[in-house]
């Protein structure tokens, strides 16, 4: 096992890998940068090392100072978190040639689910599901109109380097077409450096559901159950609950059991996530893969009771998986609580907290690094928390999270609060009515 981790990230997830780390008796290295001094993370690590200026080229995207602090406190593995280098291929690189172990899949691995395009040829030729649409990039537009003729419109071009949401334009008739290609070409190669796209039916208004997967060294594959992501907003992920109220058994079978083919074909190492489209039918469909740990990891270590975090790092250390999938018992709803302004469009807030008190009792988590005093820098995400409420069905999980939000008293920002109370009191959401499309039509009236 490692002795010690140097964590290459901030705020809450910087301190839920530390927090693994310590029940495992694994020493800890932070970086932080100028505008992160007086963070959380900076305090709970064991070491603690500036690393550069605010902007995460200067500091959280600089691999050689991260590699460097690494070799200079023998650090044994890395923990990228999500976001930043956590999918980054040269930098996965760059710790193998430094002999030290990246929490997280090869660079093969990293790049071959990347590349969405090539991710999707891999997935059908494993059996699983994708989405209808080009086998491949589309080279000429004459191209695209001939196959989105064929397959009918509405479609949708996706940069085959983007993902997230990112470099995707919605064609719903011909004329349309060579705009939106010239468009998507132009945002994709500036955004990427890589101008490819593919092309897809596009599904309307469809569910957006995860299956967490963890892989080991051994070709061993299990999944963790189904997340609901589709309350987004433009493709940020503000609520996220399991299991899914769009989800039986059987499909949650067929979905988990896909995923593991998934994982078990390209020999996936760690922990994972597949995202899938479900269609109104329940036909699911492959959309992409995560390499990392994502953001909502925590619902699903609520229903398993497994840590996520230290199964990664067991993993990574060469462990097996000694445990199986189980369906979940009990019911685990996350609200991401961001410091922006839900009134002027959720703009970004950030400053000083003046005073804090943070829910707490039964069926109740939060991840945070926010403390009474501290000072959210403008720089970064402006997630500050995740209220995790859980129960032993929805309304129960809905009823604590509804508490959870009511209780909390933050002074001195404005954060997503309200809208979140506002949310869990909808007809739709409380009966659990909802696809990718409610937040927009939520949000219009
Ligand atoms: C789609 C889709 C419908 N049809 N692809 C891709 C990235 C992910 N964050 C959302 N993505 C989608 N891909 C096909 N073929 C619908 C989504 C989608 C979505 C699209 C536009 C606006 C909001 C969305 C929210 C969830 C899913």
């Amino acid at each position: 096992m490692f002795r010690k981790i140097l964590i290459a990230n901030r705020g809450e997830i910087a301190i839920r890998i530390i927090r693994a780390c310590k029940e495992m008796s694994i020493k800890t290295v932070a970086v932080f940068s100028t505008a992160d001094k007086e963070s959380m993370h900076v305090k709970l690590a064991d070491e603690a090392f500036c690393i550069g200026g605010p902007r995460s080229n200067e500091s959280y995207l600089n691999t050689d100072v991260i590699i460097e602090v690494a070799n200079i406190t023998n650090a044994n593995a890395i923990h990228p978190g999500y976001g930043f280098l956590a999918e980054n291929a040269e930098f996965s690189e760059k710790c193998a040639e430094n002999n030290i172990k990246f929490i997280g899949p090869s660079s093969e691995m990293i790049r071959l689910m990347g590349d969405k395009a090539t991710a999707k040829t891999t997935m059908k030729k494993a059996g699983v599901p994708v989405i209808p649409g080009s086998d491949n990039l589309i080279k000429t537009i004459a191209e695209g109109k001939k196959l989105a003729k064929q397959i009918g419109y509405p479609v949708i071009l996706k940069a085959t380097a983007g993902g997230g949401g990112k470099g995707m334009r919605l064609v719903s008739i011909e004329a349309q077409f060579q705009e939106a290609w010239e468009n998507a070409t132009r945002e994709a190669e500036s955004a990427f450096g890589n101008a490819g796209l593919y092309l897809e039916k596009f599904l309307v208004n469809p569910h957006h559901i995860e299956i967490q997967i963890l892989g080991d060294q051994f070709n061993n594959a299990i999944h963790l159950s189904e997340r609901d992501c589709s309350v987004q907003r433009r493709h940020q992920k503000l609520i996220e609950e399991t299991p899914s109220p769009f989800i039986n058994n059987t499909l949650r079978n067929k979905m988990g059991e896909a995923a593991i083919k998934a994982a078990q074909t390209i020999g996936y190492e760690g922990a994972g996530t597949v995202e899938f489209l479900v269609d109104e039918k329940k036909n699911f469909y492959f959309m992409e893969m995560n390499t990392r740990i994502q953001v909502e990891h925590c619902i699903t270590e609520e229903v398993t009771g497994l840590d996520l975090l230290k199964e990664q790092i067991k993993v990574a250390a060469g462990e097996k998986i000694n445990f199986t999938s189980q369906s979940p018992q009990k019911h685990a709803i996350e609200c991401r609580i961001n410091a922006e302004d839900t009134e002027q469009n959720f703009r970004p807030d950030a400053g000083k907290i003046k005073h804090l008190f943070l829910p707490g009792g039964k069926g109740v988590r939060i991840d945070t690094h926010i403390y009474s005093g501290y000072s959210i820098p403008p720089y970064y995400d402006s997630l500050i928390a995740k209220f995790i409420a859980t129960g032993n069905t929805r309304t129960e999980a809905i009823q604590t999270m509804k508490r959870m939000l009511s209780e909390t008293q933050i002074e001195g920002i404005k954060t997503t609060i309200p809208f979140h109370l506002q949310v869990l009191k909808d007809k739709d959401f409380a009966t659990g009515n909802y696809n990718t499309g409610f937040l927009e039509k939520f949000l219009s009236q």
